[in-house]
Order: structure tokens, then sequence, then C-alpha cells
């Protein structure tokens, strides 16, 4: 099967084969597209979106994670997901809302005390510089509980969330404006601004929609909210928003329904909502200059202050000539702006067509001040066909627009349709049409609504999946489907399920953009990107105990957690301050304490705390929860919880049978000698390392370091074997040598790691025969029985070409059929030897020159190896 795979990818990649093992690779092919009942446009898109192991995508998506309260974050083209971060909902992998530093976090978004635990994520929104987007912050809204959240793309951590003190919901945000001054975030259902009770007979009086300004410090990538605003708007339903760029760069748009202010009432014989909402032919999209509202917001005079809060009035920001209302076609849902600024494209989902607005007309409208009318608040209204470039029927239901890098391109969903539309927005020309399964709602372009769109993909997010994946019950996953823009007409390549809540929005970036860290320094809290105040080192693990608390400082390494052993009274407030000391890459830990709802994440460097009451009796065990080593399963201990009003009996000690003192310094002597030879094996690993200049080479130095972390505590355990040893307490200076071995044991493990990269570095460049060879190798299993440069269970293969007369001729007979050589005195010697037969690996012909190929490049570096 193997084999076959390789074959296969080797020819779709189009890498020159001979015709023979060509013709095999099409055999091979047409019988898997056969089985699997593949045409070949199939096969052409699996290629399109097939990574093989270790090659990464070119994009990263940021989908929301919808009623998860996440982000779900996966690689375009393959569809494979990355990772959930954790936002508005707790997520025990990653210990966000278990630990106290991100409950913290968690507890930011407490609405009037209220303990909040989910979130309606809706729009993800990257940072951007220059209206481009920089790979810095992710700022993401929730629509049911009106909140943004802050995601740092260092690590990909919430850092802050922050609810918004007028909204009673939101939907048209987050919004980055084009160098992150701004966070844009607008209502949804108009509601009271204030918290008291307000008959919904007073509804224009006394509900209000709006737009809040949040005031974005990019350097710590924090929102400041006490340098935000809020643009008081009428009881309209805003929807959807975006910031102007290039030349409409200061402004914002906002659409809304319910322009009606229709307030329902089915239950005393009204008509519902979705009939009274729906009534107008037009809704208003509301245009605002923001940047001089920001500096209106500055003087006391132009504010009102609720719940805390700065808002514009209406009045004052109509005085100002601030804000503007332009018809749009009925129950609008996206607004999506140009990459040069220009154009403002509106969809309406109860039309057919799209609305493309010229920012030129509409500041023409506004300088001259040429209105045609006001509504009810007094907000002048622009007349809709002068601030038109022009409209175009696209389908039934469109909603969004993701921008190509093509001038004048633009695609659209179409919700009812459930077709993606290609059109020019410019030439008011359809292009092209696709048809996906099914009721796309949003789509995602690769840099789609940036200044910079890239084209390639565009991301179908559908509403519905009905039949497209395995039944899974009445709940039915999402579905992504990836389609291929970079020709003529689009062709959808894959679907991906989703199965963790409607995703909405996503937005992609060029992976190349994204520099997140590997490690955290020393002691970090994550969280605020500072030293930690539990920050603990090796030898510095400590309880503390003042009244009624007990502080434990504790750190986390392969394979132990110390302290091992945590007493406390019942009732006793704990806190667990824990560092992973790790450097290593993906070296992390987790923690967990049973029976007691605890656990934490922590990531190499990083401290956090764990806090609860011991309110329970009893002995629970704690241990690591990632497998981050041989003696994972070891790494743990015990929270001992005693009554401290009960009298506990001591149970009779056992006295156990021990081992005689000479039977002790025999296995002392035997342990001193593995850890001997052991040492032996890693000072010629660090002389290779040393001789071929490590230090020239960043991976290899890092994996050094981290190899020196184990080496480096070595020293501390052999004094206190030592110690043990000189009072004679063997059994403790074997326990102290066991862990010097394991030490050893790590310190090789990464070593040789280190090692192995060297030598990739500073060989002679393989040919593609060779590398062939070596896959040919590594997939036929030869290197279960030869290890290169060594003596294992077969020999070593080094300078095998030379061992035998005409070499190659020998080596490729023995490789294709070993059992006719099986009575070669010399085979027949080694059979003995190793007490093992060469076995017939089935290889072709060509794979057997490959591997010849890659023996020869091996004894050009046999000094290497
Ligand atoms: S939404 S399907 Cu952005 Cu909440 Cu349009
Ligand atoms: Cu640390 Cu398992």
């Amino acid at each position: 099967m193997k084999k076959s795979y390789k074959i296969l990818s080797s020819l779709v990649l189009g890498s020159t084969l001979t015709t023979s093992v060509a013709l095999g690779a099409t055999n091979e092919l047409s019988k898997v597209m056969k089985e699997r009942g593949l045409s070949e446009i199939d096969v052409i898109r699996a290629a399109k979106t097939y990574n093989p192991t270790g090659i990464k995508d070119k994009y990263v998506v940021f989908s929301s994670g919808g009623q998860s309260g996440q982000v779900i974050v996966y690689g375009v083209p393959s569809m494979r997901i990355l990772k959930y971060i954790g936002v508005f909902t707790p997520e025990p992998w990653q210990g966000y809302g278990y630990d106290k530093d991100s409950l913290a976090i968690l507890r930011q978004g407490n609405i009037r005390g209220k303990e909040i635990n989910w979130g309606d994520t809706h729009h993800p929104a990257l940072s951007e510089t220059d209206g481009k987007y920089d790979g810095k912050w992710l700022a993401i809204n929730d629509k049911a509980n009106p909140r943004i959240a802050i995601i740092d793309l260092g690590d990909f951590e919430t850092k802050q969330i922050v609810p918004n003190p007028v909204f009673k919901s939101d939907h048209g945000g987050a919004f980055f404006t084009p160098n992150s001054e701004f966070i844009i975030e607008a209502a949804q259902y108009a509601a009271p601004f204030d918290n008291e009770y307000h008959p919904i007979e007073d509804y224009k009086e006394t509900y209000r929609g709006g737009v809040t300004m949040w005031k974005f410090d990019p350097k710590i990538g924090r929102i400041l909210p006490k340098d935000s605003f809020t643009i008081e708007f009428p009881p309209y339903h805003q929807d959807l928003s975006d910031a102007g760029k290039g030349e409409s760069n200061g402004w914002g748009f906002t659409n809304s329904f319910n322009t009606e202010m229709y307030t329902g009432g089915i239950e005393v014989g009204m008509p519902p909502n979705e009939a009274g909402m729906s009534r107008n032919d037009t809704d208003f999209l509301h245009v605002y200059n923001w940047k001089k509202l920001a500096e209106l917001a500055k003087n006391p005079k132009n504010v009102k202050i609720v719940n805390d809060h700065r808002v514009i009035p209406i009045d004052v920001a109509v005085k100002n000539n601030a804000l503007f209302l332009i018809p749009e076609a009925k129950s609008p849902h996206g607004v999506d702006v140009s990459p040069d600024g220009r154009y403002i494209i509106v969809c309406g989902k109860l039309d057919t067509h799209a609305s493309v607005y010229d920012f030129r007309k509409i500041k023409k409208l506004i300088d001259n001040k040429e209105y045609s009318g006001k509504d009810p608040y007094g907000i002048p209204i622009l007349d809709m066909k002068k601030s038109l470039h022009g409209q175009l029927e696209l389908g039934l239901g469109p909603l969004h627009n993701q921008y190509s890098p093509i001038d004048g391109q633009v695609y659209t969903s179409l919700y009812v349709d459930s077709q993606v539309v290609k059109w020019d927005y410019k030439k008011l020309k359809v292009l092209d049409k696709e048809n996906v399964h099914y009721n796309i709602g949003h789509l995602a372009g690769m840099e789609g609504k940036s200044a910079d769109p890239q084209g390639e993909y565009i991301i179908a997010l559908n509403k519905l999946s009905i039949d497209r994946f395995q039944n899974v019950g009445p709940l039915h996953p999402q579905n992504h489907q990836l389609i291929d823009i970079s020709g003529k007409t689009m062709d959808l390549l894959v679907d991906m399920p989703l199965p963790l809540g409607e995703p909405h929005q996503a937005v992609a970036i060029r992976a190349s953009k994204l520099h997140p860290h590997v490690r955290y320094k020393m002691g970090t809290n994550s969280k605020t990107g500072k030293e930690h105040i539990g920050k603990t080192l090796a030898g510095q693990e400590r309880i503390e105990r003042k009244g009624n608390h007990v502080t434990v400082y504790a750190t986390l390494v392969r394979s132990h957690i110390n302290p091992e052993r945590i007493t406390v009274n019942k009732g006793d407030l704990v806190t667990i301050h824990m560092t992973n000391l790790e450097r290593a890459q993906d070296e992390t830990h987790g923690f967990t304490i049973d029976n007691y709802n605890q656990h934490g994440s922590l990531e190499p460097g990083e401290t956090t705390t764990l806090e609860f009451v011991a309110d329970m009796e009893g002995v629970f065990p704690y241990y690591c929860t990632e497998f981050c080593s041989a003696l994972h399963l070891e790494m743990m201990g015990y929270l001992m919880v005693k009554d401290p009003n009960k009298k506990y009996e001591s149970a009779q000690k056992l006295k156990m049978k021990s081992m005689t003192t000479q039977e002790l310094k025999a296995e002392y002597d035997k342990t001193v000698a593995v850890n001997k030879a052991t040492d032996a094996v890693i000072q010629s690993v660090v002389k290779f390392l040393k001789d071929n200049k490590f230090e020239n080479h960043k991976v290899v130095a890092d994996l050094v370091t981290d190899a020196l972390d184990q080496y480096n505590k070595i020293p501390e355990q052999k004094k206190k074997s030592d110690e043990a040893f000189k009072k004679g307490d063997i059994e403790k200076a074997i326990l102290f040598e066991n862990m010097i071995w394991q030490l050893m044991v790590k310190t090789a493990d990464v070593g040789i790691r280190a090692k192995d990269t060297l030598v990739r570095k500073i060989a002679t460049k393989q040919s593609a025969s060779a590398a062939r060879g070596e896959k040919a190798f590594a997939e036929g299993g030869c290197n279960g029985c030869h290890v290169i440069g060594k003596v294992s269970s077969g020999p070593d293969l080094t300078g095998v070409l030379q061992r035998h007369e005409n070499g190659v001729k020998w080596v490729s007979k023995f490789i294709l059929e070993p059992e006719t050589m099986y009575d070669d005195p010399y085979v027949k010697g080694m059979i003995d030897y190793f007490n093992l037969k060469m076995p017939n690996q089935h290889m072709t012909e060509e794979e057997t020159k490959d591997i010849i190929e890659y023996l020869k490049w091996i004894d050009e570096n046999a000094n290497l190896f």
C-alpha cells in the first residue's frame, strides 16, 4: 500500500519517471480510482488540497465558532483543523477558564456581575496596518452577550474580553479600522442604553441602536474602554458594518433593517416581527465620520455618560455633519468596502440585486449638503440613486462579498440560490456562478476584505449540510467548502464538516504573516505577558501556610511534579502556582487533581495558578495530563486532605523485606556503570556536534540548548547520590543514580536528534534518486534492521558497496532476490552471526536503483554517520 502511494504522488506531482514505472503508477492509480469511484477531475481536486506529511498550508483561516463561543483555526488548502481557541467559553484542554489566570479573562466578560460561560461568536477580524492584515491580533464579537474579545496571535490565546456597556445585543462587529485605531461594534436589536425597564410602547423614544468605537492599542493589543465611545443611532436594528479605507478612510458604514421600528406582538394578535420588520422597500445604510466623532468625543460637552461610558447623541453627530443615512434595498445584510475604499457593496437578503455605492458621489452630496430629506430623528438622508454607482441582479438572497486581486472582481454569496457568484462591480456584469451545498451565509476569500486580496480560494460557509456527510443524528455538522478561484471559472474542491457551532464569518491570512512563539520566557503569565507572581524555578519549590491559606510553589519538568505530596486541612484555601520548566518545543504538561474539577495546561516556560478550597477529605492523586515522556505516567503526586477535627490511627508499619547490603552494592555498581556507558555515548555526540560547528545552525543550536537543559541537572543529582552513598544509604544512592540515567536518556534523545539534523545540514546534497532511495529504504522497512553508522540487528551498510566485488550488482541482486544467495558463504556467515535472514521486501528495480544511489550518498558522507 505504501509503495503505491509513493508512486501515485510522484506521478501526480509530475516528476519524471521512466515509462515502465509511470505505467505501473497509472495502473495503480486507475485501480484506486475504480475502487473508490473517482473521476479524473476528483483526483485533480484531491491533489490540489492534499498535503503530504510535514507539508504546511499556505493560508491560515480563523473561523468564528458560532454558539461554541470559540474560534476555530484551520489551514487552506488542506482544510485541516489546527486549533480551537477558547474565547467566551471554558476550554479544558487549554485550561481556559479553569486556571485562575484564564478564569480572570473569562470573568472580564461578566455582564452586570453575571457569569456568562458561552457566546455566539459571529465576526472575527484581523488587525490591520494600512488596511492590510499584519498578523498580530484577532478580535471577535459575541452577538448574544454583546462583547468583544481580543486574541493574541503570538500564542493564539484570548487576552481580553470587553462587554458593551450600553448595547443589549450586537452583530456588526468586529471590524478594525485600517490602522487598527478602533474596532467597530454595531448593535443589533435596539434596546434602552440604560439598564432600566422601559415599556415597548416607548420604543421610539427610549430604545436605541448605535455603533461603539472601541479604542484599540495595537502595540499592547488591548482595547482601552475609557478612550472608547458609542455613536447613538435610531432604534433601527443595525446589522453588518465595515470601516472605510483608502479614499473612504475615516468613515464607517453600517446597514440596518426594521427601519419600520416595528415591535411585534404576535401574542396579542399583531402580525409577527418578520412581517412588520420587512414592510418597507428600503432600509438605511448609516454613514458616519468616526474620525471626526472621535475628536468630538474628547469634549465632555459633546457626550452624555451612560453606564460610565461616553455616548455621542444623534443630534450632536448631525450638527457636526458626521452622520448620514442612505436608503438601501430592503433587509440588507453584508456591507463591504472595496480594496481601494472607493466602492461600498450592499446586498439585500430580500432583493435580488447588489447595490454598488460610490464613495465619491456620497462625499460630494455630503460636501454640498444635498439631502433628499430627514429621518424622524433628524438625520439627513442622501438620495439613493445619486449615491449609487449601479445595481446588478445577482440571484436570490445575496448576502456577503469578498474581493479579488483582479480589479473590479468580487464574489458574493447567494443564500437562497445556494451559489457563489463572481461578478464585476465596476462594469456590473455577472461572470460565473458555482453551486454550493447548502444555503451559504458568509464566504471567506484569502485576505478578501483587506486592501490586499490574494485570490486563489474562496471558502463557502454553508448554513446547512443536509446530506453531505455521514448521518450523525439530527444535529448536523456545518459545511465549509473550498472553491478554487484561480481559473476563469470557479471549481469546488472539497467539503469540510465543522462540528462546533455555526461558523458565520471566517477570515484568512497568509501563513507567512504569522509568527507565533514556541515557548514563553521562563515564568511568564501568558495572560498578561508579564512575569507571573508564582514563578518558581528549580530548587525554589516550597509549600507555605498562612492561617487557612496554603500556597504551593510547584514546578513541572519531564517527568516529575515537585512537590509530590501536598498535605492540607479540610477547608483550607489552596493556591498552587505551577511553572513548566521546559524549554523544549511542544513539551506541554497538563495538571489535574482528581475529583477537584481542576485543570491547567502549562506550555514551556509558562506559570499558571490553580486555586480551590479543599472541601473534601481524602487522598487525591494529581498528575500530568499530557503524555509528555516515557515516564509520563509516573509524573504524579498526592493531595492529602485531613480533617483537623479527626484523630487518625496510623496503620501498623509493615516491615518490607529488603536486599542485603551486598546485593544493594552490586545493583549500585551496575547502575553507575550503565550511566558511565550512557555518558560516553553522549560525549561522542557532543564531540561530533562541536567538531561540525553546530552553533552555525539555529535549529541544531536550539536542540542543543534543550539537551543541555537536561544534562546540566546531572551534577546536582550526582552530589546527592555520592552523599547518600557516603552515609551508607545505598538504596537512596541507587534512586539518585536512576534519576541521573533518566536525565541522560532525555539528553541523548534530544542530542541525537540534534546530530541527525546537523548531518542533514552539512551532508552533500542528495540526488533526486538518492532521496527516493532513502524513502524506499524507510518505507520498505530496511531501517528496521540496518541502522546507518551502526551494527544493529543487521550489518551497518556504510561502505557496503565497497565490501563486495562488483558491489552495485551484488547489492542489487541481494535486495531483489536474497533467497538465491543464502548459500553464498559470506551471506551464510552473516545469517549465522545475526541469526536473521535478509528478507525479500519486493522492491522494484527502480526502487533498488534508488536505494543504491542512497547508499552511495551515505558513503560520500561516511564521516558523518
Ligand atoms: S452573519 S450569514 Cu455575518 Cu452573523 Cu451573515
Ligand atoms: Cu508531563 Cu505527562
